[in-house]
């Protein structure tokens, strides 16, 4: 085979391992066996030196061809195997447009809204009107106005939030929706029987049943004549009210500094029915929140006489008997905002 064949069979196998190439990485990767010093088409630059002058300057131009041809077949493909890989990068970018909703998904009101909803909505059935008061709350309305002093031991019972308004330890952040208590009745005068729902705060860790920031609604009655039997009769029609005639109350001594006598409020466990279960420690009762007369001081504190008129006032959270009643395990769930969560109340 002559010098010149030689030539041409290399510049068709660099042109055959070209037009092998698969991608830019391999292209590049072949690159030295095509043009390197030790390639074929690399190594005859050494061989012209031992022709004559006339047969050098032949093969030497049908080298140089063949380098040409192959230097454009790698450029041609180069050229081709990066529109690949654009097209490849496009795709594997592109967004399916289809998988976009035609109309939107229409959420629907937090659980705890909708528990609040359904409690105000049960009480204005009774004949309560709903009142709301401010969560920034000064210490008079928050502990003083409701029998709570200073120096009283009873304030440890409610950890509290204080705002730093310059104004020393004057603001707090509500505890309980009891100051609005009092707000109603020095806005309006006995006879009242008006809810108040909210949102509290309270230096609590969060866990299982607690919460930071938490819900609770208020009620008060004042009016000549009203006894506890009252109180009773009141938890209990809404009781069977809200959890329907199966689901009963019972009312265990209990301390507040603002209701005399003060009681607990339990209800019939709704998760066993009172057959006694985990969530009820197997008492078949679960404690709704707290309830009493409203003591004499927090009346003349509003300037109501209590020789005239009497009241009881009851307040629970909201957050827990949602929980309750939707079987859920831990309050946390319900405000870490899971989608997949709230969906499905
Ligand atoms: C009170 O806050 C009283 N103001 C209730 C009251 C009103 C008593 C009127 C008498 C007359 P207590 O601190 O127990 O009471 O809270 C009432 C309810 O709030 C509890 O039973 C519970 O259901 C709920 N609660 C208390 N702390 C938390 C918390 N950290 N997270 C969620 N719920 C809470």
């Amino acid at each position: 085979m002559t010098l010149t064949d030689e030539i041409t069979r290399a510049g068709e196998k660099a042109v055959a391992i070209i037009a092998e190439a698969a991608s830019l990485d391999e292209l590049k990767a072949a690159e030295p066996t095509i043009f390197g010093k030790k390639s074929a088409l690399g190594s005859f630059k050494k061989s012209l030196g031992g022709l004559d002058p006339d047969e050098r300057r032949q093969v030497g131009r049908h080298l140089n061809a063949v380098r040409d041809e192959v230097g454009e077949a790698l450029a041609r493909r180069r050229e081709q195997l990066a529109a690949v890989e654009r097209r490849r990068l496009l795709e594997a970018e592109r967004l399916d447009l289809t998988e976009v909703p035609t109309s939107p998904r229409l959420g629907h009101a937090h659980l705890v809204s909708q528990a609040q909803e359904r409690l105000e909505d049960v009480f204005v059935g009774m004949g309560f009107t709903v009142a709301e008061g401010p969560e920034a709350e000064t210490d008079w309305y928050n502990f003083e106005a409701l029998n709570i002093p200073r120096w009283h031991p009873a304030r440890s019972m409610w950890d509290t939030l204080y705002l730093d308004l310059g104004d020393g330890d004057n603001v707090v952040l509500r505890t309980h929706t009891s100051p609005v208590q009092i707000r109603v009745m020095q806005n309006q005068g006995p006879p009242i029987y008006s809810v108040m729902p909210g949102r509290v705060y309270r230096r609590d860790t969060a866990d299982a049943s607690h919460m930071p920031v938490f819900h609770q609604i208020e009620g008060l009655v004042v009016d000549r004549g009203i006894t506890f039997g009252d109180l009773a009769g009141t938890l209990d029609a809404f009781t069977a009210a809200y959890f329907g005639e199966s689901i009963s109350s019972r009312l265990r001594p209990s301390y507040f500094p603002f209701t005399e006598p003060s009681a607990e409020f339990d209800i019939t466990c709704v998760i066993c029915g009172g057959e006694g279960c985990q969530t009820c420690q197997r008492t078949g009762w679960i404690e709704l929140g707290g309830c009493g007369m409203v003591h004499p001081n927090v009346l003349r504190n509003v300037d109501i006489d209590p020789e005239e008129y009497s009241g009881f006032a009851f307040g629970f959270g909201i957050d827990r008997l949602a929980l309750m009643r939707h079987g859920v395990e831990d309050l946390r769930q319900m405000f870490t905002n899971d989608v997949r969560f709230l969906s499905q109340f």
